[in-house]
């Protein structure tokens, strides 16, 4: 592997090669990630990365494009069948670039959006003020109820009545509920605001019928490819067809260059996929580990927020174990299971050290993990939670996590 690369650049090689044997041998419970097929990696890593293509398909500013405008079409239209939406732009670079195309479209400098925060589940690009966003327009951040750790739409829809936003912003990085998109629709049209949804998460489960759509309540939906998708890493946008005109050009040119045409034919293979037998199957599975993974935490007394989860990710309170996330997420790494560390609502501690730890069943379902191996991996994550120090017990529980690497190899790694 990596043979012509080895030759020109050892040291890049032999990170890649370090990556994959990490791939291989540790446990991925980092609900944004996934394992793309090889089909997406031979369409991510191949020469289509040397074409310039700004414009969109028999628009181009550069000639030679007749072969790139195929790609471009079949992403477009397999996107469109997928979330059955009138407009799809598979341009944007990633979830960040498709989320300010959308504010550029629809919003102007200094208009008021209303959005979750970052610390309740939001993402950095919902008005974040260490963000674009939070710089170029006026945020008015909303939260989950303090008891329930849930959106309550009847406390958002007052603030909506109360501060007038142009822009009703749905969608979050950490929160493990469904969402309710119709709702959303009601109060954006009670206040006059225009609804958009950030489905990056949820974009799998949505294609499989698993969780409802934003599609035909939102005005515009953003999206990264990545995560339970499974595709290459990426963005795009869907809206309907009154707003595409906007939508292309807050992309190109009013954002991005030249796209990257690799990654668009990827997305365009990871839509083929989504589209195809099984897709379903695995987005179910992905739920049942989630269900399963949670119930046994919870057995075993952590503290979830929100109660549980309805989707592919959960977020632990550490608080009572009395580490924080920062602990957690290091301890784990150590055992061989990879996870990330999440602010809970209303935490108390800083973003880079939180008190919560979040998980997430897409990469373990891609390896074919099922539920008596999520009840594993809840045994193995509470052993080293409450063993802070015990070197034996990391130890013993990364043995484990090998075997377990060995018994679910990432499809198209199998034999390397
Ligand atoms: N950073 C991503 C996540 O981990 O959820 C969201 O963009």
């Amino acid at each position: 592997m990596f043979e012509h690369l080895k030759k020109v650049d050892a040291a890049i090689a032999a990170a890649l090669y370090n990556e994959l044997e990490k791939q291989k041998s540790t446990i991925n419970l980092i609900a944004s990630e996934n394992y793309a097929s090889l089909a997406v990696l031979e369409a991510q890593g191949s020469l289509l990365t040397n074409k310039y293509a700004e414009g969109y398909p028999r628009q181009r500013y550069y000639g030679g494009c007749e072969f790139i405008d195929v790609a471009e079409d079949l992403a477009i239209e397999r996107a469109k069948k997928l979330f059955q939406a009138e407009h799809a732009n598979v341009q944007p670079h990633s979830g960040a670039q498709a989320n300010m195309a959308a504010y550029y479209a629809l919003m102007n400098h200094g208009d008021s959006i209303m959005a979750m925060s970052l610390a309740n589940g939001g993402h950095l690009t919902h008005g974040s003020p260490v963000n674009f966003s939070g710089r170029f327009y006026n945020f008015v951040n909303y939260g989950v109820n303090r008891d329930t750790e849930l959106l309550d739409y009847d406390e958002l829809e007052k603030l909506a009545v109360e501060q007038r936003p142009g822009l009703i912003v749905a969608g979050a990085s950490a929160y493990p509920r469904t969402l309710d998109f119709k709702r959303l629709r009601k109060m954006a049209d009670l206040v006059g605001a225009k609804l958009m949804v950030d489905m990056a998460h949820l974009a799998g489960l949505i294609a499989a019928g698993l969780h409802p759509s934003p599609v035909p309540y939102a005005d515009v939906v953003c999206s990264t490819t990545h995560k339970t998708l499974r595709g290459p890493r990426g963005g795009f946008i869907l809206c309907r067809k009154y707003y595409g005109e906007a939508i292309d050009s807050a992309v190109f040119p009013g954002l991005q260059g030249g796209p990257l045409m690799h990654v668009i034919a990827a997305k365009a293979v990871c839509f083929a996929e989504a589209l195809a037998p099984g897709f379903v199957t695995y987005q179910q599975a992905v739920l049942d580990n989630a269900g399963v993974l949670a119930g046994e935490l919870q057995k075993k007394g952590l503290r979830l927020v929100a109660g549980g989860t309805d989707t592919h990710l959960l977020l632990a309170d550490l608080s009572p174990l009395g580490i924080t996330g920062k602990a957690a997420q290091e301890m784990l790494e150590k055992a061989g299971i990879i996870a990330n560390k999440n602010a809970i609502p209303f935490d108390t501690r800083p973003p880079k050290v939180t008190s919560g730890i979040r998980l997430g069943t897409p990469a373990v379902t891609t390896r074919g993990m099922k539920g008596e191996d999520m009840k594993k991996l809840a045994d193995l994550i509470v052993k080293v939670l409450s063993s802070p120090g015990d070197e034996n017990t990391v130890r013993r529980v990364r043995d484990e996590v090998e075997d377990m690497c060995r018994r679910f190899p990432i499809p198209g790694f199998e034999g390397d």
